[in-house]
């Protein structure tokens, strides 16, 4: 895979509950105060047709969606989020932050639901046409934690995928822990459970190192 010469495409990872969106979330407050172009996005949706996918996906009367169906759900999602938004944002040199991206799917699809992460190699670098995140944050809590925080949200309706076993998790997180290990000079393991302001410090000195010195 290769990564984008121009922008830069930063992505947050982990179960949910670990503090993706708050810590996105944090991170464009900072790139807005050092007037940097950014882009905050999220998958699966970034798009009308992947809001239409995000839908059919998260909604809890499609409890009959199969394992692949799901993949491919989530990989056409994706290919139309590269295509429209984040492709000609890297050509713009834009910083681009996504909440989740295709390590999301070796982490839930392959060690989740158990499918071949050799097929899901090669239906990401499709989807995504090999572009790859610069820098990966996962935000690492023990499913208990991402479950407590999950149930204390303000609308703490479980969608679909939230209605999974806290077994389904602790894959999901050994899947993400995995995937770490693998790329260690991209991922970035924080641990999520310290407070939230202490987490962003962490993430905003490594980002830093990797902006452009200027525009
Ligand atoms: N999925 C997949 O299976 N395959 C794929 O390829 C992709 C996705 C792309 C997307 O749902 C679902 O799709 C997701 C994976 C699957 N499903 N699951 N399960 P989503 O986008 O709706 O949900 P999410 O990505 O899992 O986000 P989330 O549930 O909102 O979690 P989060 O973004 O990591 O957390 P948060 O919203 O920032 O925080 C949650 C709560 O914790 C909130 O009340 C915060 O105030 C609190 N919080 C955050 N940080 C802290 C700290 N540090 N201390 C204490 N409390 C905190």
């Amino acid at each position: 895979m290769t990564c984008s010469r121009q922008g830069i495409l930063i992505t947050f990872e982990g179960c949910d509950g670990g503090g993706k969106t708050t810590q996105l979330q944090l991170l464009a407050e900072r790139l807005k105060q050092a007037k940097r172009a950014f882009l905050a996005l999220r998958e699966p949706g970034g798009t009308d047709i992947g809001e239409t996918v995000r839908s059919i996906l998260l909604q809890k009367k499609h409890s009959s969606l199969c394992a692949e169906s799901e993949l491919l759900l989530f990989e056409a999602a994706r290919a139309q989020l590269v295509h429209e938004v984040i492709h000609p944002a890297l050509n713009e040199g834009k910083v681009v932050l996504c909440d989740r991206f295709m390590d999301s799917t070796t982490a839930y699809q392959g060690a989740g639901r158990h499918l071949s992460l050799e097929a899901i190699d090669v239906m990401n670098a499709f989807a995504t046409d090999d572009v790859c995140p610069n820098m990966t944050f996962l935000l690492d809590v023990p499913p208990e934690i991402s479950r407590q925080r999950i149930l204390q949200r303000m609308f703490s309706d479980l969608d679909r995928m939230e209605g999974e076993e806290l077994s389904f998790y602790e894959r999901v997180r050994k899947g993400y822990l995995r995937l770490a290990a693998t790329h260690p000079e991209r991922i970035t393991v924080v641990d999520a459970c310290r407070d939230k302001q202490t987490v962003a410090d962490f993430i905003w000195e490594k980002v830093q190192c990797i902006l452009p010195t200027d525009e």
